[in-house]
């Protein structure tokens, strides 16, 4: 951190990048160098969702770049997997030895025996999706699948409004009513919550719909609080209260949506007895919650991933975006849906040229990454190399303890390219050192803002460390991979992506962004992307019931469904549903989670339960305890409280297994089970049972 009580005797640089990390603010940062050592870093003043702030990870992230624990040199394992014994090699021997086992493994068993697992460690476009996708195309690997995220929502979107286009996050500010609907804004998308507090301070009413109490509900004028994976139940039953009392937009569903008369009927059958049963709400609260959504303009739903991560994510996602159709709520700046923006800040970058999407070969076999645990222990053909970048699966696959079944598999040659040795790394062959975002250039698009950013190299890379561009070249050329494939500079892959021609991006060109740092793609001032129509869906209308998944012998119709462990569902042995959502405010993910000073932040990993089913176990505030299920166990604090609604119990995700009391963490309970669309990964439809360990406090 700078020192200002040191007074410089040269003049410092200061140079502007972005965030790297997989979150929807995607901050432009200034980083303050000093005789080649960033000495400082914080957000840029004028940016307009930065606003000159970071957030509580990230004001640390020099501690990341120079943390004692930083991966300097390439290194090969001596000892056991996950040992965590390594000895130190050369960059030559490192990629001599990655090179001649991938081509043995490719010549004798072809190319599918290999999987590219990443994600998205960093979200910029040189480090995350080019030269590494064109070597994995070329040597013909299993594509993955990189659904672990947002798909679910996306799909579901797809589906109603033909794709994911929606307002402006900065359009909240117009809103007179914002639902903040399965989202935790101040913790997950803290540059999201000025707007929504300006919307405030003009009026408006905001309601966090959420089984916990977190930071932005108890900051919230309502706090809706449905059991968890139930939304759908909750969407269709506002429905049928605003369709019962005629405060629909008529006009609006007669010109702009189809099968208007089907959800009527389908809406039909949750009348509030019904939704409430559902939902564990009560039949008032869902009456007054459509009351007021409907009778309120502008009026917005804010969404985000959380809601996604169910396994009836699909039903629930379509049911809530019918109904800024059914009120017409997209007539209004401020008012419809605002769930991901990567249809303005990312999709309209020149993804193919970057990755050389012209290599694919769809006949390949996908491998879906939440299925990572199977992939690697049941798998035919099987995998019998996994290259990992970009992401920590040891902590964020679903189903740990089989995720690290497979990594321990001695026929399996694991590389991990990483900037720490995480639980991950530590059952790799060889561990290459990748540089950090101070360290490398790249392009970071965005999912949560419509601004792209540059990120220029403030400093020089730490040890031996190498962007992962730059190892994937020489990784390419080594395997005697057409060398055009690898030829392209990061300067060049930047330009390559912003060379595209869609008019979202007019005017964004390197020189400007090299000016400026960042820049707002071309969405004007009075963007309400649906307020003549203009859905892209087939009908190029909002299909309020969907051709598409009618074709695909899907339920045309959103509905709510029990899940097959969770929702709606009974198990006497495991009766209580978790949820591991992203409480941890110093993590990022798994990322920061060995960092002393976040640790020591976040403390330890609580488990929270109301105090019901606390005391129907004898847990008292503070007891050692521990969740189980026939996937797994976690031992945490209990945290006895107001957190969670009774049947709920929450565990923070992100803890590494090697750092958590027990040696498992969150994802030790959750299941590798598929969502209805989307390919998504249901995290939050387990459940567990919950006991005191030892003797009574
Ligand atoms: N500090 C921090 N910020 C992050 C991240 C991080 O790890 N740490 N991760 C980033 C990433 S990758 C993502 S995808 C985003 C995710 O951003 P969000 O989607 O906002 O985050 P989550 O914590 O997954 O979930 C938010 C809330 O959804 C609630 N929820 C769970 N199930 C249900 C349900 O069935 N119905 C309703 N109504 N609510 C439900 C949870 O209780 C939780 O409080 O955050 C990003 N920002
Ligand atoms: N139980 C539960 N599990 C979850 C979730 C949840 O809510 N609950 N959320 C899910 C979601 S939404 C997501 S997006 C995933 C996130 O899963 P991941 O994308 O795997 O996220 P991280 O855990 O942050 O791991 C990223 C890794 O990339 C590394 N890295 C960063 N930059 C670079 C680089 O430039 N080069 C290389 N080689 N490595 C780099 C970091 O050091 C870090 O170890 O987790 C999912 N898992
Ligand atoms: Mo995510």
């Amino acid at each position: 951190m700078a020192d200002s009580a040191r007074a410089p005797t040269r003049p410092l640089a200061v140079v502007r990048g972005a965030c790297p990390h997989d979150c929807p603010d995607t901050c432009a940062w200034e980083v303050t160098v000093d005789a080649g050592r960033a000495v400082g870093l914080r957000g840029v003043k004028e940016h307009p969702l930065t606003r000159g702030g970071l957030c509580a990870k990230v004001n640390r992230f020099l501690d990341r770049v120079y943390s004692p624990d930083r991966l300097l040199h390439p290194l090969r394992r001596i000892g056991p997997k996950g040992g965590g014994r390594f000895e130190r090699v050369t960059w030559e021997e490192a990629l001599d030895l990655v090179a001649s086992r991938l081509r043995e493994v490719v010549d004798e068993h072809g190319g599918e025996a290999v999987l590219p697992y990443s994600y998205m460690g960093t979200q910029g476009l040189v480090q995350g999706a080019s030269i590494d996708q064109r070597l994995f195309s070329a040597l013909g690997a299993s594509r993955l699948v990189r659904a672990v995220c947002g798909s679910a929502p996306a799909a579901a979107l797809r589906a109603v409004q033909g794709g994911t286009k929606g307002m402006l996050p900065e359009d909240l500010r117009h809103s007179r009513l914002v639902l903040l609907w399965g989202t935790n804004t101040i913790v997950t998308n803290l540059h999201l919550w000025p707007f929504v507090t300006e919307a405030r301070e003009r009026g408006a009413e905001v309601v966090v719909i959420d089984p916990q109490r977190t930071r932005t509900a108890a900051a919230a004028d309502r706090h809706v609080r449905p059991r968890p994976g139930t939304d759908a139940a909750l969407a269709l039953g506002m429905a049928h209260v605003i369709l019962a009392e005629g405060l629909h937009d008529a006009d609006y569903v007669e010109r702009h949506a189809v099968s208007f008369d089907a959800f009527r009927e389908r809406a039909a059958e949750y009348p509030p007895e019904r939704a409430a049963a559902i939902t564990g709400l009560g039949e008032e609260e869902v009456v007054e919650l459509a009351r007021l959504y409907a009778t309120t303009r502008p009026a917005a739903i804010r969404t985000l991933i959380a809601i996604g991560h169910h396994e009836r994510a699909g039903d629930t996602v379509r049911a809530i975006a019918c109904l800024p159709v059914l009120t017409g709520a997209w007539r209004d700046l401020g008012g419809g849906l605002v769930g991901t923006t990567a249809w303005a800040a990312w999709a309209p970058l020149d993804l193919d040229s970057l990755q050389r999407s012209d290599l694919v070969d769809p006949s390949i076999r996908e491998v879906n990454m939440v299925l990572l645990g199977q992939a690697l222990t049941e798998l035919e053909p099987p995998v019998r190399a996994l290259v990992v970048y970009n992401s920590n699966p040891a902590v964020i696959a679903p189903d740990q303890g089989r995720v690290l079944a497979g990594l321990r598999r001695d026929d399996l040659f694991t590389v991990v390219v990483e900037q720490f040795l995480t639980d991950t790394a530590t059952h790799a062959d060889v561990v290459l050192p990748a540089t950090t975002q101070l360290e490398h250039l790249d392009l970071v698009p965005s999912w949560g803002s419509v601004y792209v950013t540059l990120n220029r190299p403030a400093i020089e890379p730490l040890g031996e460390c190498l962007p992962n561009s730059e190892i994937f070249r020489r990784l390419g050329r080594r395997l005697g991979l057409p060398d055009e494939l690898f030829a392209d500079t990061d300067e060049e892959l930047v330009r390559a992506a912003l060379g595209s021609d869609d008019p979202l991006l007019e005017g964004i060109t390197w020189e400007r962004l090299l000016a400026d740092g960042y820049a707002k793609v071309a969405v004007g001032d009075d963007w309400r992307p649906y307020v003549d129509g203009g859905f892209a869906t087939p009908s190029g209308k909002a299909e309020l019931s969907s051709a598409a998944l009618a074709e695909q012998g899907l339920d045309p119709l959103p509905r709510y469904v029990p899940a097959v462990e969770g929702a709606g569902t009974h198990d006497p042995r495991h009766p209580l549903q978790l949820l591991t959502s992203k409480s941890a405010l110093h993590f990022l993910n798994s990322s920061y989670a060995n960092l002393p000073r976040h640790l020591q932040a976040e403390g330890e990993p609580l488990l929270d339960l109301s105090p019901g089913d606390a005391a129907a176990r004898g847990i008292a505030d503070g007891d050692e305890v521990r969740a189980f299920n026939d996937r797994g166990s976690v031992r945490a604090r209990a945290r006895v409280g107001d957190r969670v609604r009774e049947g709920v119990v929450a565990l923070p995700s992100g803890w590494w297994p090697s750092l958590s009391p027990g040696g498992t963490s969150a994802n030790a309970l959750t299941p590798a089970r598929l969502t209805d669309l989307g390919g998504g990964a249901a995290f939050h439809d387990a459940l567990v049972e919950v006991e005191r360990l030892g003797e009574p406090s």
